[in-house]
């Protein structure tokens, strides 16, 4: 582009260019199917605004260039409706629907008729006028009859054409719509908003109800606005279509977004069945909506229907059940978790919501309240969206007691008096209490006796409850300790408590036989196994899939809890942090002595299996040293330290300057000599030094000393099995003795053929391999672990 183009050229140049965005915005906003890069468009757009300010006489106001705003002006205009914007009536329930079916049946006798349905977005209704082809005049709904001029406001939304496409079209044409911000554009606005320190939109609707009436169109214009055509005002010298659904058809010919969800449906179970249809994909829309239009599809209809006050009787909307509604902020309970994190939680007057009676509400944590700024005694909006816990969205302002104090997270925790400190990260605060701490004790039972840990059926959360406040269950232990006796008891004076004293004879039967079940219950969970023990234990950051890859590697609880924590990480997919937690874990004597009191009281674990042999792989000093974490010892300083000292104990015994020999620079040398200064870190290489001879002795090198029943035999893995990965199938026969490879040879002792077994299985037959189903790997493992 030169800027002394002839201004023919630009002229034509600028026409080109124009064409080119509007049918960009065209593709993007009518049809969803953008075709030109953002990049593209821009570079595009800046050339445009070259060439107008180079040539000033080609300005225009429907210029793509101006949807970026004009400059404010001092207020709106009003604009009357020369056609009225009507009010749509409402239905809550499916009679509603079947009532207003039922009077358009009657009225125009016909049977079954046609309705154009489309979704109810959740914005701020505008009319777009169009003169010659060119927008010139928007304003909004107002009352109906008078709305305020919008304008240069509208020019900004791109999705609104500035002119129309094709020919043919009316002198004059009003276009009516919803303006909206889509969700993800809303989302993205507020967290713009929040990173920068500005203002968030409280939800989309008032986002664009609120961009619309800036008077300063440049604001408007960041704005991410969109907008849905769905019906005409007035219409000059031109015949309409015959119907409504044709019309939205035009209009969408002519250049204007139209609900890819509109549809044209028969009688009442059409309606109903489009309700349900869009209330289940509610959730999964780009934008906010509160229910569904229907409208009378044919336009004789509509006109014998005529309205009532100024609602058409032609037309309704059926809303959905709201998702937010306001209530008071009673109180905030701060709820502590197994592992201690204390959780605010919103006590609400209760209120419906969706359907459902809300009284809680989730805050997540403390900066959420911060940022909220909820006080106790605030009038809040709740939503309920889908299956989520309710959540408080905002605080309405206007109610607030002027003296309401901010609140704070308890200094202490509300259960056991133990300090509540914030976690290093600053979101989580937890109680200190640790087991000392009745909350995080029941916590740790319920979690201990839930299905995938222990599994104990029939312990409820009341029984947990009671048991615990009434002394009998000090720790997950003393589950194995409970007699029919103390279960009795606790029912009795649970119920004295409670005020229902059943003395009767049958009360008495049912209470001895829900006992019984729950012995019974307690007694089948003995027999357990590793894994589950491990995940049952509630260590932090320890989840299952954690637990179960303990199980595999160590295989055995006596040397999970007794190993220093470097070791936790050589187990794939085990860090530092789990590491860590494992450690300090087992490092709690009170920790140690609920598990002896488990495998005192009879809590079997029946997979023991010797490690695996793949952790021989890692296990060395020089590995183990970069595990430690030590300031400055790289992998290539701890090469260099086991070189030169072995084992543990000669790297401890050694002075500094030692480092030095062995290769360490003196930094190194420096950050390790302090490191080990520390009683605790001395220790902790101590305890790895041990550990190292240990496991030594436990997992002799895959081929050298066999002693597993496969030893010296080849697997392969093929297909896919269904009890266990094949990534576990490995490992437990690498325990067994076997090396498991990825192709059948000669050599292969046998093929483990699971579902949809392929090539391998093919060769092994081929070959004469044996071949093993998932059934026989799975009795071969029971029988040989
Ligand atoms: O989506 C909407 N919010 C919507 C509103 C819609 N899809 N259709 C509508 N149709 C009408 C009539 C039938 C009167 C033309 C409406 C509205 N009215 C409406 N919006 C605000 C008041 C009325």
């Amino acid at each position: 582009m030169t800027p002394n183009k002839t201004a023919d050229q630009a002229a034509q140049r600028a026409a080109a260019l124009r064409a080119q965005l509007e049918d960009a915005n065209y593709r993007y906003y009518v049809l969803d199917d953008p075709t030109l890069a953002d990049a593209d468009y821009d570079r595009l757009l800046r050339e445009l605004e070259a060439l107008e300010a180079a040539h000033p006489e080609l300005a225009s106001v429907d210029s793509p260039t101006q949807r970026v705003g004009s400059s404010p002006s001092g207020q709106f205009d009003e604009v009357r409706h020369a056609v009225p914007m009507l009010s749509l009536g409402n239905a809550f329930s499916d009679e509603e629907v079947a009532d207003f079916v039922r009077k358009i049946v009657e009225r125009l006798d016909v049977e079954a008729p046609e309705f154009s349905v489309e979704p109810k977005l959740d914005g701020l209704a505008i009319s777009l006028r169009y003169e010659g082809g060119h927008f010139v005049q928007g304003a909004t709904r107002g009352d109906g009859a008078t709305g305020e001029d919008v304008t240069a406001n509208l020019r900004t939304v791109k999705a609104i054409p500035m002119k129309l496409r094709g020919e043919g079209w009316p002198p004059v044409l009003e276009v009516r719509g919803e303006v909206y911000m889509p969700l993800a554009a809303f989302k993205a606005y507020n967290e713009k908003a929040l990173r920068d320190g500005g203002k968030v939109l409280a939800n989309p609707r008032n986002g664009a109800a609120g961009s619309l009436r800036q008077l300063d169109p440049r604001i408007t214009a960041q704005r991410p606005l969109a907008f849905y055509a769905y019906a005409v005002g007035v219409v000059e010298g031109y015949e309409l279509p015959p119907s409504h659904s044709a019309t939205l058809q035009q209009l969408r010919e002519w250049g204007f977004p139209v609900s890819a969800e509109s549809g044209v449906v028969a009688g009442t179970e059409g309606l109903l069945g489009y309700y349900r249809q869009m209330g289940a994909k509610r959730d999964a829309l780009p934008f906010d909506i509160d229910g569904v239009v229907y409208k009378l599809d044919d336009y004789a209809g509509q006109r014998e229907m005529g309205f009532v006050s100024r609602a058409p009787r032609w037309a309704i909307a059926h809303k959905f059940p709201a998702q937010e509604q306001s209530t008071v902020l009673e109180g905030i309970d701060i709820q502590i978790g197994r592992t201690g994190a204390a959780t605010p939680v919103a006590r609400l007057r209760p209120v419906q919501v969706a359907g459902v009676v809300v009284t809680n509400a989730t805050l997540h944590n403390a900066d959420q309240i911060a940022r909220l700024d909820v006080r106790i005694g605030d009038t809040v909006i709740v939503r309920r969206a889908g299956d989520v816990i309710p959540e408080i969205v905002r605080v309405v302002p206007e109610y607030r007691d002027p003296h309401a104090p901010e609140w704070r997270m308890p200094e202490v925790c509300p259960v056991c008096g133990s300090e509540i400190v914030r976690e290093e990260d600053g979101v989580v605060w937890r109680c200190s209490g640790e087991l000392t701490c009745a909350a995080q004790r029941k916590e740790a039972i319920r979690h201990f006796a839930s299905r995938r840990a222990m599994d104990i059926e029939g312990l409820g959360d009341r029984y947990i409850e009671d048991l615990s406040d009434l002394g009998y269950l000090q720790s997950v232990a003393d589950l194995y300790k409970l007699e029919l006796a103390d279960l009795l008891e606790m029912k009795r004076r649970a119920d004295e408590r409670d005020g229902t004293t059943p003395e009767t004879v049958k009360a008495g039967k049912v209470a001895t036989k829900w006992a019984d079940n729950l012995l019974e219950a307690i007694d089948h969970s003995r027999n357990t196994t590793l894994e589950r023990f491990l995940f049952a234990l509630g260590i932090q950051h320890v989840g299952e899939s954690t637990a179960k890859a303990l199980a595999l590697w160590f295989g055995e609880l006596e040397l999970v809890r007794r190993l220093p924590w470097p070791l936790f990480k050589r187990v794939p997919d085990i860090g530092g942090e789990v590491a860590r937690s494992l450690g300090h874990f087992f490092d709690q004597p009170g920790n140690q002595q609920v598990i002896d009191d488990l495998l005192q009281r009879e809590v079997k674990i029946g997979d023991a299996h010797p490690p695996t042999p793949k952790l021989r792989e890692g296990l060395n000093l020089a590995t183990l040293l970069v595990d430690m974490e030590i300031p400055k010892v790289t992998k290539i300083r701890a090469d260099q330290l086991a070189t030169a000292f072995g084992d543990a104990h000669k790297l401890l015994d050694a002075p500094e300057h030692a480092y030095i020999t062995a290769g360490l620079p003196a930094d190194s040398a420096q950050a390790l000599a302090s490191w080990l200064s520390v009683d605790e870190n001395a220790q902790l290489l101590t305890r790895v030094g041990e550990a190292l001879a240990q496991l030594d002795a436990l997992t002799p090198a895959a081929s050298a000393t066999a002693s597993g029943p496969l030893d010296g035999q080849t697997a392969v893995l093929t297909g896919t099995l269904t009890a266990l990965t094949r990534d576990e199938a490995k490992v437990r026969l690498e325990a067994l003795g076997a090396k498991v490879a990825g192709s059948v040879s000669k050599k292969t002792a046998f093929v483990v053929a699971g579902e949809a077994a392929g090539s391998k299985l093919d060769k092994a037959q081929e070959l004469g391999v044996e071949v093993w189903d998932e059934a026989r790997l799975l009795a071969f493992l029971a029988e040989n672990e």
